[in-house]
C-alpha cells in the first residue's frame, strides 16, 4: 500500500513523494512492487484450438483498447516457453502498434510463480477457466487451482458456480492460500473463452464470427474486472 505524503525535508519541502507503507522484502524496486499488474495467459488458444493469429490480433487491439484507462497498472501476457508462438505474434503485433513495452510485455514463466521464480510481481492473475469454474482439466486452469490450495476452489464457489463463454469472474483470494502469501497474489479472474476443440462442451464448430466476437468479449470482462480491483 502506499500513501502520498509531505516531506519534511528542507531540499523537498512541500513535494509529493511515495511512501511504502510495509516495503516488501526482496521486492524488485519500491515503485515496481506497488503497480497494479495483471498476468494473464492466452486464453482459448491450447486446450481449446482457438486460432492463434486470429487470437494474436485480439489480444493486442483489447490491449490497445485498455491502455488509456489503465492509469500506471501493467498487463503481461505470460506462457511457459521462449518457443511459444502466441508470445512471438502477440510481441510483433504489439510493437507493429507502437504499444508501451513498459506496461504491457510478454513474459515466460509460470503464472504461478511468477514473483518466486521469475522476480516479477504480480497482484492479480487470470486464468482460463472451464464453465464449471472445477479445478483439473489441464493447461493453466488445473496450474492455477493446484497452486492456489483449497481456498480458491472455496471463494470462487461463494461468487459463482459456472461461467458462460466471453465472461470473467473476480475472485479476491484468501491470504491462507500459498498463491497469496508466496506469490504476492490478491484476486485470481477466472476467464471462459470461446472453444474450438470437439471434444470440449460447446464446441463453435470452426465458426470464428462468433469465435472472435467471444474472445473480445473474455478479455473485455477480464481487463475490466481488472480495472474494478486495480483502482
Ligand atoms: N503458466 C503460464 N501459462 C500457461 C500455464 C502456466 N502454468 N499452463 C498453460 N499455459 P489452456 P484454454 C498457457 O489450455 O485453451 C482446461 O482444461 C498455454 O500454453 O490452459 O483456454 C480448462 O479446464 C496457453 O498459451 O487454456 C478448460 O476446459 C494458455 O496458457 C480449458 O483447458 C491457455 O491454455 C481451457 O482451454
Amino acid at each position: 500500500k502506499t500513501q502520498e505524503t509531505v516531506s519534511s525535508s528542507s531540499g523537498m519541502a512541500n513535494q509529493k513523494i511515495k511512501v511504502s507503507e510495509d516495503p516488501v522484502p526482496g521486492s524488485i524496486s519500491q515503485d515496481d512492487s506497488d503497480v497494479p499488474t495483471l498476468a494473464f495467459p492466452s486464453i482459448s488458444t491450447a486446450d481449446f484450438q482457438f486460432n492463434l493469429e486470429k487470437a494474436s490480433d485480439i489480444i493486442v487491439q483489447k490491449v490497445e483498447e485498455f491502455m488509456d484507462k489503465l492509469g500506471n497498472a501493467k498487463l503481461v501476457l505470460v506462457d511457459l516457453t521462449e518457443r511459444s508462438k502466441i508470445l512471438s505474434l502477440v510481441r510483433a503485433k504489439a510493437a507493429e502498434k507502437n504499444i508501451d513495452s513498459k506496461r504491457f510485455f510478454t513474459f515466460v514463466g509460470d503464472i504461478c510463480q511468477l514473483y518466486t521464480k521469475g522476480g516479477l510481481r504480480c497482484n492479480v492473475i487470470a486464468n482460463a477457466a472451464n464453465w464449471r469454474l472445477k479445478p483439473g482439466g489441464g493447461g493453466v486452469n488445473a496450474a492455477i487451482f493446484n497452486a492456489a490450495g483449497a481456498a480458491l476452489e472455496a471463494a470462487t464457489m461463494d461468487r459463482a458456480k459456472s461461467l458462460h463463454p466471453g465472461n470473467a469472474l473476480v475472485v479476491p483470494l484468501p491470504s491462507t492460500s500459498p498463491l497469496y502469501y508466496k506469490e504476492g497474489v490478491t484476486h485470481v479472474i477466472h476467464v471462459l473463452g470461446p472453444n474450438m476443440n470437439p471434444n470440449r462442451p460447446n464446441c463453435l464448430d470452426n465458426d470464428y464470427i462468433k469465435g472472435c466476437k467471444v474472445l473480445e468479449d473474455a478479455y473485455s470482462s477480464l481487463f475490466k474486472g481488472f480495472l474494478s480491483v486495480a483502482n
